[in-house]
């Protein structure tokens, strides 16, 4: 170094770097601190979350178009990344005026603690985070800026505009030979220690989780056991999607930021609202009553046409029905609104949760009790709707209002207040990447109608006669059925579409519509290559 105008010119760049490390030490201190106030305080996931949330006009389209579909990681990221440019501008603005810079980690800092207030079910400690975050950024913004870890010599500390330039000699003299190094010892050691810290603290987070609770949970036997899977469900095809499918292949669609952990052990059910005769469980008396399981296709409204955002297991639980029955709905009391631990709502008609159908509170998933990611402890699955609004996971209240008087949590986020399920049907195999020989090829897929049950399936090959597929067994109109077809492939490209039929004699819609408000229409179109 040694060149005063190299100084000048990197220094812009020394205090950027300086602003990023205060930020660093912020976020590392903030995550550690919400290793105890719990992973929702953490500034990051707390605005994340109120991003998640609010979907501002402009961006509503957006927000609908990913409905439910957030990259979370994505999202984390880029708040951090967001985060890190705003860092280093207040470190150049600090290194002009110290004051500029640390007003500005007090806005950050009162962002961070506003947004953990925000969050459903927040106590007053959970603005420690922001709070000690800001408190220790700033510290280290002074310390960087004007403090011990200074780097000298800051511009406005050059030589007096009297003295010449060229003379720039008692600046340099005055030049702290270490400065440059303790300066940048001093970054690398805060960036160390506050990625340290924050990852100890997530890891810390992480081990106070309820695996290990869910882990000792032992499911009752079902006084109801699930009909047995018929031989003919599964057809066993490579490509086609199994008749059940796994916990860990099983999609995950919600607005959960980080994975709620709920405390078996403290967990309610509240039964409330407009009913009769308000119910309070336990898990240990939700476990005490007699379960059933059922074998359910749970299918996401943001399933596009030929999408995977549809899975079916065999679910344990108590029905629905029985615990409204208890409460005794009054008049008028026309939804049901399920609440989880984290605030999210959705709305059921209350009817169909007492027509009969298996509307279950399940409690278990293929045998296990729920995965923490599909609602541990307890979750709602109701047969012929979609997620939105049936399938509350964490769920901690079944309220009793009416659909006039409260909207769900995606019904003013532009989606229908109803959700049933549409008629739709997939081609899982051949898929465009394969290039079968001409000849016999099967195709297969799956379709579904829940509640109704499909009665055909149909394929045609460039857009001739459709022609009726096989269908395999299934358990019950409650799941989805695999089918398939044989087709006498000729070399070329040719297009695949499937439609189907459900138990109510109606057929599948051809027009193409999107996912909002109410679920995607259209025929699955596969165009591929044979031979
Ligand atoms: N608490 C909570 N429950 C929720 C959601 C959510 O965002 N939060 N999303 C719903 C939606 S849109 C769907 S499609 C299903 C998905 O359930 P899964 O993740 O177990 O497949 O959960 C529903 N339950
Ligand atoms: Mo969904």
């Amino acid at each position: 170094m040694g060149n005063t105008g190299r100084v000048s010119s990197t220094t812009p760049r020394f205090a950027a770097l300086a602003g990023v490390a205060a930020a660093a030490a912020a976020i590392g201190t903030a995550e550690l601190v919400a290793a105890l106030t719990g992973p929702r305080s953490s500034p990051l996931v707390a605005v994340g979350g109120v991003v998640v949330d609010t979907v501002p006009e402009p961006v509503k389209r957006f927000g609908i178009e990913v409905f439910g579909v957030y990259d979370k990681v994505a999202l984390l990221v880029g708040t951090a990344l967001l985060l890190g440019g705003f860092a280093a501008l207040l470190g150049v603005l600090a290194s002009r005026r110290l004051t500029v810079g640390l007003a500005g980690i007090v806005v950050l800092g009162g962002i961070g603690a506003t947004a953990a207030l925000t969050r459903a079910d927040a106590d007053a400690a959970d603005v420690l985070p922001a709070l000690l975050g800001a408190v220790v950024g700033g510290a280290a913004l002074w310390a960087f800026v004007a403090g011990p870890l200074e780097l000298d010599p800051w511009p406005w500390a050059s030589p007096s505009p009297t003295g010449p330039p060229a003379a720039a000699g008692p600046a340099v003299a005055a030049h702290d030979p270490d400065s440059r190094r303790r300066f940048l010892t001093g970054i690398g050691a805060v960036l160390g220690v506050a990625t340290v810290g924050g990852v100890a603290g997530r890891w810390l987070a992480g081990r106070q989780g309820v695996s290990a609770a869910r882990e000792s949970v032992t499911l009752p036997a079902p006084v109801s056991p699930a009909p047995p899977v018929p031989a003919g469900a599964e057809l066993t095809l490579p490509g086609l999607a199994s008749y059940v499918t796994s916990n860990r292949g099983f999609y995950r669609i919600d607005t959960a930021l980080v994975v709620p952990q709920v405390d078996p052990k403290s967990w309610q059910l509240r039964i409330h609202g407009r009913v009769r005769n308000p119910l309070t469980l336990s898990y240990t008396d939700l476990l005490a009553r007699p379960m059933v399981e059922r074998y359910v296709t749970l299918a996401c409204v943001s399933n596009e046409v030929g999408g995977n955002l549809i899975g079916n297991a065999r679910w344990l639980g108590v029905p629905i029905r029985e615990l409204l029955d208890e409460a005794a709905p009054l008049d008028g009391a026309d939804q049901v609104v399920g609440r989880s631990v984290d605030g999210w709502t959705c709305g059921t008609p209350t009817a169909v949760l007492r027509d009969g159908r298996d509307a279950l509170l399940a409690v278990g998933m293929n045998g296990e009790p729920l995965p923490v990611q599909h609602g541990f402890p307890a979750r709602m699955v109701v047969p012929g709707l979609y997620g939105y609004v049936s399938a509350c996971k964490w769920i901690t209240e079944l309220e009793l209002t009416s659909f006039a008087d409260f909207d769900a949590y995606w019904v003013p986020r532009g989606w229908s207040a109803q959700g049933p399920v549409k008629t739709q049907s997939r081609i899982d195999t051949p898929r465009p990447r394969n290039r079968p020989a001409a000849g016999p090829v099967t195709v297969a897929g799956v379709a579904w109608a829940q509640h109704r049950g499909i009665d055909r399936v149909e394929v045609r090959v460039d857009e001739g006669p459709w022609q009726e597929a096989r269908l395999a067994s299934t358990v019950s109109v409650d799941t989805w059925v695999q089918w398939s077809w044989q087709w006498q492939a000729t070399p070329g490209e040719h297009t695949l579409q499937v439609r189907a039929t459900d138990s109510t004699g109606e057929t599948q819609t051809g027009e193409p519509r999107d996912v909002a408000p109410d679920g995607a229409t259209g025929w699955h179109s596969v165009t591929l290559t044979v031979g």
